[in-house]
């Protein structure tokens, strides 16, 4: 073996995100052996529609061509652990949707899994991607900002905002006990984590049930799709729309986020600002290709995403040359980029810079000490980081 193209990969999942992913794996040149859907027929449909070869009819199906190398898991959370266990199991390599897994038990043990099992193991948070996110890091790691004192952000959506809005995100057994918070708020965790170098260790959260009955309709609903005319039956939910979090982190710093898939107009923003002893930044995803620095003395200044102009990190995360803007789609093409830098060489490097299932099983500690600390209205450590 010796390219990406060698190298065959096969996606589970063929809604929203599946979809970004195949466009990002042909990009790279990757062979698509087959995708499986929710059921055959729709695997079928759905494989017809984005020329890929073949739907696969069941996992075992998948899981026995010898054609494939690495499996992508973009299904509904609740399926995440069974299938990684299952493509472990058969020796290939992973890269799965986050949150990794419906409760911290599942992902503990799928840590020690892929560990045993050699493979790479990656979870898809694409965000670290976005080469200004890298330039970021390159500048904390460097010191550019000095100690970190405050990390604040959001991340909002407004896709959930109505009482008629559905996915299943909404249902516990789906997508978990949280929504908001295990859905987008692990994005930003595990982004300013990456950024900061330090993650969260105690923290205090407020959980809001905004819209606690909604329609589900009687049929399928797309991922940000409305569900236009279908009928549909009342539901009691008891995922969180919205949360507020305050944060201590392992190197003394402190920090808030709050998250919101109610909040109208915001599409999906996610922001973060942090401030050091010498010096500030900020991004917005919304302005993907611009970093803000803040000085005391100087002007402030903008940078603009090129790879010329950026740090090492920032130009090695970036997908096009000078000035061409770069956003969502292009994160999981240089996410990827990276995992199957990894799979050619045959395991995790030194310096791999995407989230493993260590970062993954981290977000579903935080999950739960988010869970505990709304039930409990307190401060809670984060467990889990002896
Ligand atoms: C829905 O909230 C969603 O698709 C998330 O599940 C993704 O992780 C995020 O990238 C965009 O929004």
């Amino acid at each position: 073996m010796n390219g990406f193209s060698d190298l065959g990969v096969a996606v589970i999942g063929t809604g929203f995100i599946g979809t970004v992913h195949i466009g990002a794996l042909r990009r790279l040149g990757m062979h698509i052996t087959g995708v499986l859907g929710s059921n055959a027929a729709r695997g079928a449909e759905r494989a017809a529609a984005l020329g890929v070869p073949r739907a696969y009819d069941s996992l075992d199906q998948l899981l026995v061509d010898p054609a494939v190398d690495a499996v992508h898991v973009t299904s509904p959370n609740h399926a995440h652990y069974a299938q990684v266990k299952a493509i472990l199991a058969a020796g290939k390599h992973v890269i799965c949707e986050k949150p990794l897994a419906m409760t911290s038990a599942e992902s503990a043990e799928m840590v020690e899994l892929a560990r045993a099992s050699g493979r790479v193991a990656a979870v898809c948070y694409n965000t670290r991607f976005y080469p200004l996110n890298q330039q970021a890091r390159g500048m904390v790691a460097a010191g550019d900002l000095g100690d970190i004192r405050l990390v604040t952000g959001h991340y909002h959506q407004d896709w959930l905002a109505r009482a008629s809005d559905w996915n299943w995100r909404l249902e516990t057994d789906e997508g978990g006990t949280l929504r908001s918070v295990a859905d987008i708020g692990t994005h930003w965790i595990d982004l300013v984590s990456f950024i900061a170098g330090a993650r969260p260790t105690a923290i205090l959260a407020e959980l809001a049930t905004f819209i606690p009955e909604r329609q589900r309709p009687l049929g399928p609903v797309e991922t940000f799709a409305k569900a236009g005319g279908q009928a549909s039956e009342a539901r009691h939910i008891e995922t969180d729309d919205a949360a507020l979090i305050l944060l201590r982190f392992a190197n003394g710093a402190r920090g808030s986020i709050t998250t919101s898939q109610v909040s109208h107009g915001r599409k999906n923003a996610m922001n973060w600002e942090i401030s050091g002893a010498d010096g500030s930044a900020a991004w917005d995803s919304e302005h993907p290709d611009h970093l803000w620095l803040g000085h005391r003395e100087v002007p402030n200044q903008v940078l603009q995403r090129d790879p010329g102009l950026m740090n090492a990190l920032g130009s090695a995360a970036a997908s096009l040359p000078g000035g061409h803007v770069e956003g969502f789609a292009d994160t999981f093409f240089s996410l990827f980029r990276a995992v199957y830098t990894d799979i050619l060489a045959g395991r995790r490097s030194e310096q791999a810079n995407y989230a493993s299932f260590e970062d993954g099983h981290y977000e579903m500690l935080f999950c739960d000490a988010v869970i505990r600390s709304a039930r409990e209205g307190g401060w809670v450590d984060v467990g889990g980081q002896g």
